[in-house]
């Protein structure tokens, strides 16, 4: 029988590519593109395409393939399950054909960060490793048959939401905080949807979690706390287990939380037998990833700090807790359903310039900072420049997603290093 690859972004593509490379037959659903949109992914293979969910003839499928971008609610998804046509994630089928190990990463914050960490640790020690998932190129487009090859997966809560069997070999919780609720419709059922990353480990497979979620996972991996009383901070060194040990300076990032996302990179690479001296000169060569706390150079004295990735306040505030200096923070962005009221900032910004769709809001949930509301992105970056002293520094955390005035993170975070290299020339 044949299956029914649902979504026809980067994800679909790869896996009609993948069906292809193994001759085995499947129908597309999209119903935002168009048919030559579509062909054009695929190159000039033929397809049936549909584009209504009510037209779709489910009990022809023997499966569907779903990419993260439908969302749960989708009427053709709740027909499959009325219909109890089984529907799996993209990650699922690439998993039951993963020889490697798989090491499956998620959380709210950091999980990009941690994956190239854990990646560059990896080849460090002469191991064959692919970083996959939501940090860029589908799981299904990286398979080869090399049973030694580790596949480290950025996970998020939408691939999960349709994880059946999925079984990584080793898992991790980085954190949960508010986040996509607009999707998920509460932080329970985000919560619920991360959380099945480990309902099908057993118990030659390890999980990694916060203390406070380690109980509460599901499936019968050996459980580890981190940080927790074998993976920890002690004498300035990243330990695990008493014998791993990689000195902290060795870690070229800014923030406690990258000190986290670091020790549950040591934690796995220590699972996967690399050595703490490996893992430490590993680290110190490890170049921060652009828009996440990435210093762009000083303008007129102030230091401008790219954080464009802080997409929900719990990064914002990881962010805010990093800085060195008093800094302006320029927040706001397109509106996911989180408030910002709890945002308990450790470091208090001097002042907060709120712009955006999420404007109003900020100004609302943060008025005691008196934020300075305005409406376009740039304005905003003119904004917090002017209202930073010498010594200052200006940060761009928004705890917002970009889409209401951008493309992505990474189009927000190039209009903020396009707006300072203008000041600069112009001053
Ligand atoms: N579509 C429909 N109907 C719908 C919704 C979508 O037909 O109701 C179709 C769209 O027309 C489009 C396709 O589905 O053709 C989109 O699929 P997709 O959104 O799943 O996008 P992909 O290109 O397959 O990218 C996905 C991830 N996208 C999302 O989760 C939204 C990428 O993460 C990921 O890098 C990629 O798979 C490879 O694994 C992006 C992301 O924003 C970066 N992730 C979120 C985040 O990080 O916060 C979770
Ligand atoms: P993700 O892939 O989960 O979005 P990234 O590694 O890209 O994570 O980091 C995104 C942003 O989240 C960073 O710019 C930083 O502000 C914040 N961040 C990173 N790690 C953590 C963490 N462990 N806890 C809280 N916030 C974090």
């Amino acid at each position: 029988m044949k299956r029914m690859i649902i979504g026809m972004g980067a994800t679909g593509a790869a896996v009609a590519a993948f069906l292809d490379s193994r001759g085995e037959a499947y129908d597309l659903f999209d119903d935002r593109k168009s048919a030559s949109e579509i062909g054009e992914s695929l190159g000039h293979r033929r397809f049936q395409l549909f584009r209504e969910a009510g037209r779709v003839p489910l009990a022809s499928y023997a499966e569907c393939v779903v990419s993260p971008g439908v969302p749960f609610d989708h009427p053709l998804l709740a027909r499959a399950r009325e219909q109890r046509v089984a529907v799996v994630a993209e990650i699922e089928l690439a998993s039951r054909h993963a020889r490697g190990p798989i090491i499956a990463i998620t959380g709210s914050n950091g999980k990009s960060t941690t994956v190239s960490l854990i990646h560059s640790l990896l080849q460090a020690a002469g191991r064959k490793s692919t970083l996959c998932g939501n940090i860029g190129t589908p799981f299904i487009a990286c398979l080869d048959d090399d049973p030694n090859r580790c596949y480290v997966l950025e996970t998020s809560s939408f691939q999960l939401e349709h994880a059946v069997a999925f079984r990584p070999r080793i898992g991790a919780l980085l954190n949960i905080s508010a986040d996509h609720l607009d999707r998920h419709g509460s932080l329970a059922a985000y919560e619920q949807a991360k959380l099945r990353l480990f309902a099908r480990q057993r118990p030659g497979d390890l999980a990694l979690a916060p203390p406070d979620y380690v109980e509460r996972l599901p499936g019968s991996a050996k459980k580890r706390a981190v940080p927790g009383p074998t993976a920890k901070v002690v004498d300035g060194a990243l330990t695990i287990g008493g014998h791993f040990r990689a000195p902290l300076e060795a870690l070229p990032l800014l923030g406690r939380h990258n000190r986290l996302n670091a020790l549950y990179a040591c934690a796995v690479a220590e699972a996967l037998g690399v050595s703490a001296e490996t893992a430490a000169a590993a680290m110190k060569s490890f170049k921060a990833l652009e828009h996440r706390l990435e210093p762009i150079g000083e303008l007129q004295d102030r230091l401008w700090i790219n954080d464009s990735k802080a997409t929900n306040g719990h990064a914002a505030l990881a962010a805010a807790d990093a800085m060195e200096r008093p800094y302006v923070l320029v927040m706001g962005g397109c509106d996911k359903g989180e408030r910002f009221a709890e945002l308990r900032f450790r470091r208090p910004p001097e002042a907060i310039v709120a712009y955006g769709q999420t404007g109003d809001k900020i100004c609302e949930d943060l008025a005691s900072f008196q934020p300075v509301r305005v409406r376009a992105f740039r304005e905003a970056c003119l904004a917090a420049h002017r209202l930073a002293k010498p010594k200052e520094a200006v940060l761009l955390a928004p705890a917002c997603a970009s889409f209401d005035q951008f493309s992505s993170f990474k189009d927000r975070g190039d209009a903020f290093k396009r707006i300072f290299e203008e000041l600069s020339q112009a001053s």
